[in-house]
């Protein structure tokens, strides 16, 4: 694959600030287009993300080196970007630039090759199995319903209240039911950095409460995003509480990024007496980093992994953590970010890879309608 061109430049995200965008072309016309999200309450180990402007310029020298150049394998290409970085947080060409030149290019490839993304990405990711023969499957939905934290705008600290649903249309359910009954209050309907309600002056046990009268057997499950609880002053949640009065299936980041010990205690606790019964996802914790999932993984702290292409800041390292989860029988849970695009690469990716999981916020905001719809295109 012979790269003929390469130019970025800077679009706005959901927030209206600037992120890069990067339109890649192979020979023979073939192109690949991404944008990258952000964080908002991000993991203190993800790879560096430079201010915007930078990222283009960085692309604008690099264009040179890249262009007419040949590659074998989306492989060959990234580790081509991670060697010309040369840090080890990607902190010199910025993993936003890394990322985006990486999807580009997975996004091309899979066009010269007259394949899906998500088929590009499954034949990478499972190159024992014909592409014939594979089976792909629809995510089971995270779908954000309420949410808080440093995403709201009301009272609530845990960031994420989501229903697990089989189909987007359920989750929509779900969320205009939510919408009608907090109309129906005199509540506002105002809504957080994904697309979902925020009421004023709910607490989380006010939100859970709700969420709950409108499920019909789906279970619940939280993003906690603890690291932030530190950060805030906020009171600590009573998981005991917590787990005992709804019907949670999924816990993520019940506890801080640096809180090894207590994710030790509790994984134990809630893996060993009732295996199987809870997932807990680690996002902060992991920051989709191979080495730091190795040494959760080793120390049992979870058995789910959040998994965010612009963590790691290339599509080869997403793999490698999504390959390394599996291979100890640990979920996936595809994600997107706090401030995010219209690019729904990660609906692909969470299709191709056979993720259990996804979770893209609420059925609401273009940037997250994106993906549903990418899945909805894939999958009927
Ligand atoms: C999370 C994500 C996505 P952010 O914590 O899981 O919901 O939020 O992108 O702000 O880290
Ligand atoms: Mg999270």
């Amino acid at each position: 694959m012979k790269i003929k061109s390469i130019f970025s430049r800077t679009i706005l995200n959901s927030a209206g600030s600037l992120t890069i965008e990067t339109r890649l072309e192979l020979d023979g016309g073939f192109v690949g287009v991404a944008s990258v999200p952000g964080g908002i309450s991000k993991g203190k180990t993800e790879v560096a993300s430079i201010d915007p402007v930078e990222s283009v310029k960085r692309v604008g020298e690099l264009s040179e080196k890249l262009t007419s150049r040949e590659f074998d394998s989306q492989k060959e290409f990234d580790e081509f970007l991670i060697e010309i970085d040369g840090t080890l947080d990607k902190s010199n060409l910025g993993g936003n630039t890394m990322l985006s030149l990486s999807v580009a290019f997975c996004k091309a490839c899979a066009k010269a090759e007259k394949l899906e993304t998500y088929q590009y990405l499954h034949n990478i990711h499972n190159p024992e199995q014909l592409l014939s023969e594979a089976k792909f499957f629809m995510p089971q939905m995270m779908m954000l319903i309420l949410e808080g934290g440093l995403h709201g705008s009301g009272g609530a600290t845990i960031q994420e209240f989501m229903a697990i649903v089989e189909t987007i249309g359920r989750g929509v359910e779900i969320y205009k039911s939510v919408k009608k009954e907090l109309e129906r209050l005199g509540q506002s309907t105002n809504v957080g950095a994904e697309g979902a309600f925020s009421p004023i002056g709910y607490d989380n046990e006010q939100i859970l409460s709700l969420l709950n009268g409108y499920l019909h057997g789906e279970k619940i499950a939280l993003d906690i995003a603890a690291t932030s609880f530190a950060e805030a002053g906020w009171e600590a949640i009573d998981y005991d509480v917590v787990l005992g009065s709804y019907p949670i299936e999924s816990i993520e980041d019940p506890f801080g990024e640096d809180d090894w010990a207590n994710w030790e205690i509790f994984a134990n606790k809630k893996l060993g007496n009732i295996k199987g019964k809870l997932m807990i996802v680690t996002d902060d914790l992991t920051t989709t980093n191979p080495v730091i999932l190795e040494k959760a993984i080793a120390l049992e702290v979870g058995n789910a992994i959040l998994v965010k292409p612009n963590q790691i800041g290339t599509v080869t390292e997403t793999l490698q953590v999504i390959k390394m989860a599996q291979n100890s029988t640990w979920k996936i849970v595809v994600s997107h970010r706090g401030t995010d695009t219209n690019d729904d690469f990660i609906a692909d990716l969470a299709v191709g890879t056979g993720a259990e999981f996804v979770k893209f916020g609420a059925p609401a905001r273009g940037e997250r309608v994106a993906k549903y719809n990418r899945l909805l295109q894939i999958i009927f």
